[in-house]
């Protein structure tokens, strides 16, 4: 296709209870949208999952959008007519900045499907029509205010809970949540990176609990660190911070640094990379699952589409929109019923959204020609 304009239009967004990780608390999501469109008319959306702040990956919202408007796109004029699976090659020369290539991939993506009537769950060719709902547990001020949050996800259906764990915030909340929700329903624990090599017999008290996993204990590039703690704990170690793309991961299941990996299509420069690694997983027995960025209905509807495929294994962290977000800017937010998300099949990623309400939550906005 030959793409005439790019679009970056940044969002902002309430939460609907403030989020705390290892790394920071949110109370509001700042979101860059980026719209392509084509000499037809036809406009394709990626939604990047930059963070404000580089607390979570060395990207953020403005880096991205000074990324696109001085490298990225000057790439997509160059090359003239352009498709979704020439993105990644595009673009290769610059190194880095998979969220902000994401983005863009994505966006070409979206409107390479609608202009051909296809949706992206048919493109990937996954077999489920809906697939099972996780919800990730932030860091609360009180055991008793956790409690009470996972007892409502428990009413809401969800198909299992992850907790966010920190030093000090970890052993008694696990052990108080497997307590609650009984030891059927799927726990998992997610530390983005908060603890050390030092930390392995503390970390192995969790055994305990029969977690499904615990994700990105370790520092974003201690891969070394991650394959020995795989081997002094029972609790299976997954990756999603340290893999950025096809070949970490190779790289990390070749030494048994990752037992599971989450998938975000964003860390890892786009929605087809994180095909590759889902196939490169598959071969070797990896369970993959689908992580979550706390996206908008478009990134959602998406991950519906990936977490689809056969290798997705586990539930990923796509949860309802209104777990975040009071309204979501599309016009069907993703809902959980009895513990499931429907995958959505309209053209392009799935989602049909709100213009009107994108409008109104709009920041900033500016237009680059291609
Ligand atoms: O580590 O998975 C993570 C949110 C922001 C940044 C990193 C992570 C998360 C989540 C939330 O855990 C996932 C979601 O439900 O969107
Ligand atoms: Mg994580």
């Amino acid at each position: 296709m030959k793409f005439t304009q790019l679009e970056l239009r940044r969002i902002h967004l309430e939460l609907v209870t403030p989020f705390r990780t290892s790394f920071g608390e949110q109370t509001a999501r700042e979101i860059l949208l980026i719209g392509i469109t084509s000499d037809d008319g036809t406009v394709g959306w990626g939604e990047c999952v930059a963070m404000s702040e580089p607390l979570y990956s060395p990207e953020y919202v403005s880096g991205v959008e000074t990324m696109i408007t001085e490298f990225l796109a000057p790439r997509l004029t160059q090359r003239g007519d352009v498709i979704a699976g020439d993105v990644a090659d595009i673009l290769r020369p610059i190194k880095g900045h998979q969220m902000a290539k994401a983005a863009i991939e994505m966006a070409v993506l979206d409107a390479e499907l609608r202009s051909g009537g296809i949706n992206l769950h048919t493109r990937f060719g996954g077999t489920r029509d809906t697939i099972p709902s996780g919800v990730s547990v932030g860091i609360f001020s009180s055991i008793d205010a956790l409690l009470s949050a996972v007892q409502g996800y428990v009413d809401d259906g969800y198909a299992r809970i992850k907790l966010k764990i920190e030093p000090g915030w970890d052993l008694e909340p696990v052990r108080l949540v497997r307590e609650l929700i009984g030891p059927e329903m799927g726990l998992q624990v997610d530390a983005n990176t908060a603890y050390t090599r030092q930390d392995f017999d503390h970390l192995r008290q969790l055994d305990m609990y029969d977690l499904l996993l615990i994700e990105q204990p370790l520092d974003t590039d201690d891969l070394l660190g991650h394959r020995d703690l795989a081997a002094a704990i029972e609790t299976p170690v997954c990756l999603d911070e340290s893999i950025e793309s096809l070949t970490q991961a190779e790289d990390a299941v070749a030494i048994g640094a990752a037992e599971i990996i989450n998938i975000k299509p964003g860390r890892v420069g786009g929605y087809l990379e994180a095909v590759r690694i889902h196939d490169l997983c598959r071969t070797h027995d990896i369970p993959v699952w689908c992580g979550g960025m706390l996206e908008t209905g478009i990134g959602r509807a998406a991950n519906c589409a990936l977490a689809a495929l056969d290798g997705f294994v586990l539930p990923g962290d796509i949860s309802a929109s209104r777990r975040f977000y009071a309204r979501d800017i599309v016009r069907e937010p993703i809902e959980v019923v009895a513990g499931e998300v429907a995958v959505p099949t309209a053209p392009g990623l799935g989602y049909d959204l709100d213009a009107e309400f994108v409008e109104s939550i709009t920041t900033s906005l500016q237009h680059v020609s291609l």
